[in-house]
């Protein structure tokens, strides 16, 4: 008479493994109870590997995040100046994964200078976006304040985002207004990630608007005496905030798995200034 592996004799084998219990000694159970050995180990084979399979693999799998088309610089020949329109710049340091490029005398002196000109008379305790609203929220920095320009707001303002569009190869219609950030001794940004969380119940109001954040550009428009860098903690990363210079970094989805968390360490002495360049998956209109 053939044997029939059942139901039960399956959850009893499934149960035998939950306990610890060696194949080698179940099957010498089964044998005792009068299986054959042939049909004993099928029964083990089949019933654990399909056991092994609903461990490995979770009942509901998650969406995969859908990847889209980002800023980057054209480094593929390894050049140790780009031409960004207007200007030569210098490639400072590449990294691939987070993607983050340091670039060298993005800026003239003159136009930073202008720019934190412009800013001064403009500035506000500093605001970042609250997604769980859609609406805005004091930074809990202690004594940073921000202002935004809008985009082709003066003749200096077109020119600076035509070299980042010649620079990330991004138009300048996917890109929001600079915002200038000062941060007196003390004040830093704590880390943060630059997309807009798709958790929060605000993100999909401040999506209408472009799309998501794909890429930041961060531009140091002076040089603090102490402190002020630009810190990447998921790699270790901390970029000297030198005037003129500029870190950019891309985020092909919003999660945290791009290693694009990133802060301003706090200005240990003097003042530190920046602009921010966030660059939009669509036109920001
Ligand atoms: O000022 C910085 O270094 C900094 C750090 C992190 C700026 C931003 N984020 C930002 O403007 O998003
Ligand atoms: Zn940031």
């Amino acid at each position: 008479m053939s044997q029939q592996i059942t139901p039960e004799l399956r959850q009893w084998i499934i149960d035998q493994a939950r306990a610890g219990h060696r194949p080698e000694a179940v099957l010498a159970a089964m044998r005792a109870s009068g299986w054959e050995e042939t049909v004993a180990l099928d029964a083990m084979e089949t019933t654990l590997q399909g056991f092994m399979d609903t461990l490995q693999k979770p009942a509901v799998q998650p969406a995969p995040l859908a990847k889209v088309a980002v800023p980057e610089p054209r480094l593929k020949d390894r050049p140790s100046v780009v031409m960004a329109g207007d200007r030569p710049v210098q490639v400072l340091m590449t990294m691939d994964n987070p993607r983050v490029v340091v670039f060298g005398g993005f800026l003239s002196e003159q136009e930073c200078d202008q720019l934190v000109e412009l800013a001064r008379p403009r500035l506000a305790r500093s605001e970042t976006v609250d997604t769980a609203t859609g609406g805005s929220e004091v930074n809990s920095a202690r004594t940073s304040s921000g202002m935004f320009f809008g985009r082709g707001e003066s003749a200096l303002h077109q020119r600076i985002e035509a070299r980042i569009a010649a620079l990330l190869n991004w138009p300048v219609d996917h890109g929001e207004g600079l915002q200038i950030l000062r941060y007196g001794p003390g004040a830093e940004y704590r880390p943060h990630h630059d997309y807009f969380d798709p958790d929060q119940p605000g993100t999909p109001a401040i999506l209408q608007r472009g799309g998501q954040r794909v890429g930041t550009l961060v531009m140091y428009l002076n040089t603090p005496a102490q402190g002020g860098g630009t810190t990447f903690p998921d790699v270790g990363l901390e970029v000297a905030p030198l005037k003129g210079n500029a870190v950019f970094f891309s985020y092909a989805h919003p999660h945290p798995d791009t290693r694009t968390l990133h802060g301003g360490a706090p200005v240990i002495s003097g003042e530190k200034w920046v602009a921010t360049k966030w660059l939009r998956e669509r036109v920001f209109a």
